[in-house]
């Protein structure tokens, strides 16, 4: 039974929306991008990179400490070429999980050898040569850090506009995350809403700390979709405010159950939101956030959320096919929805 269900959710098409380039290394994509290193001093200590990278269940490491791991896969994507094979082996790895959608979001940033416009149009480059030969649909959202100083949220914004402007069937949307303890969503609002006015759709991390004044004016903004939600529910930090505000506006959230038990924003799998926003009727994603990071899958996800939440393969479909409602390609919708369709009918789901 338990072997039906796993390969059931890895032939389930699949659709990701919230998965981050630098937290979906691979142990294998890490490898690979340690060879381009080998002269850097990092090519003996392969060990206790692995170690320090991945955020297991029994990691005594919380949500605040995980934001230093990046900069070690940061330190593997440094040049057009590193960047260009993270990007090209993590897409590929989606592909073999079997989804069929993924939307991978990254920031910008400028290094020794990228400047971000580099960084930027190395992504774009890489998921337009890939989409040559894989059958996965691969669309890119640009992420501001939270840490981001004012110049350098309107230098991203604007290249956010301009890359949406120059290549509209790659670039879908803006998207704020990083440490939820730092900065104020406030000073990102005007930048919003600009990249909002340009065409762009919007998905903000919400609620992975608790915060009720941020999640409300988060909510009260309206973005296309938020990531994780976790302290909205007045049971998980939340008020009956906040929790009213998500009940009425029913913006999609994108769950990332292992990623929020690993970093204990979750104390466990049972006790996930993921069941209040279901009973809900909240529109729902089930998403990996950083899949090289915290040692999972999107199958995986689908596994743990059926298993954990009692979701018959039937469910498990439906919560896929709804998905593809929220995606940020309008165009992409219709044919992404036919072929769950057609799944869930020629498994008589
Ligand atoms: C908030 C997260 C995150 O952009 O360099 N990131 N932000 N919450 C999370 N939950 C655990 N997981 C990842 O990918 C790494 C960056 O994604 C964000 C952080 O800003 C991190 O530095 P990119 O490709």
């Amino acid at each position: 039974m338990a072997l039906a269900l796993d390969s059931f959710c890895r032939e389930l098409p699949k659709v990701e929306l919230h998965a981050h380039l630098n937290g979906s290394l691979s142990r294998d994509t890490m490898l690979q991008l340690k060879r381009f290193h080998a002269d850097s001093g990092l090519a003996d200590q392969t060990n206790a990179f692995f170690d320090e990278f991945q955020v297991g269940a029994g990691d005594t490491r919380k949500l605040s400490d995980c934001f230093q791991v990046f900069s070690i896969a940061h330190t593997l994507t440094s040049t057009p070429e590193t960047l260009a094979l993270a990007t090209t082996l993590t897409l590929q790895d989606f592909q073999d999980d079997g989804c069929c959608y993924l939307e991978l979001r990254s920031t910008p940033r400028d290094t020794p050898h990228m400047t971000k416009v580099s960084y930027i149009e190395t992504i774009i480059q890489t998921i337009q040569k890939s989409s040559r030969h894989l059958t996965m649909i691969t669309r890119l959202i640009v992420s501001i850090n939270r840490n981001s100083t004012c110049s350098e949220i309107d230098e991203i914004t604007n290249l956010a506009i301009q890359y949406y402007k120059n290549y509209p069937d790659i670039v879908v949307g803006l998207e704020i995350s990083g440490d939820p303890t730092v900065g104020s969503f406030q000073t990102f609002v005007p930048a919003l809403n600009k990249a909002r006015a340009a065409g762009l759709k919007i998905s903000l991390h919400c609620g992975e700390v608790c915060n009720p004044q941020e999640v409300m004016d988060m909510l009260k903004f309206k973005p296309d979709r938020i990531g994780h939600g976790i302290c909205i529910h007045p049971n998980y930090g939340g008020t009956d405010e906040t929790w009213a505000k998500l009940c009425e506006l029913k913006i999609p959230v994108e769950v990332c159950l292992t990623s929020n038990v690993n970093t204990k924003s979750s104390p466990d799998y049972d006790s996930h939101h993921f069941k209040h926003l279901y009973e809900a009727e909240i529109p729902v994603i089930i998403c990996t956030d950083d899949k090289g990071v915290f040692s999972t899958s999107l199958s995986q996800e689908y596994r743990i959320c059926a298993e954990t939440f009692n979701l018959t393969p039937s469910k498990l479909a439906r919560l896929s096919l709804n998905a593809c409602q929220y995606i940020f390609a309008d165009d992409t919708r219709k044919m992404l929805n036919d072929k769950l369709l057609n799944f869930i009918n020629k498994n008589a789901l």
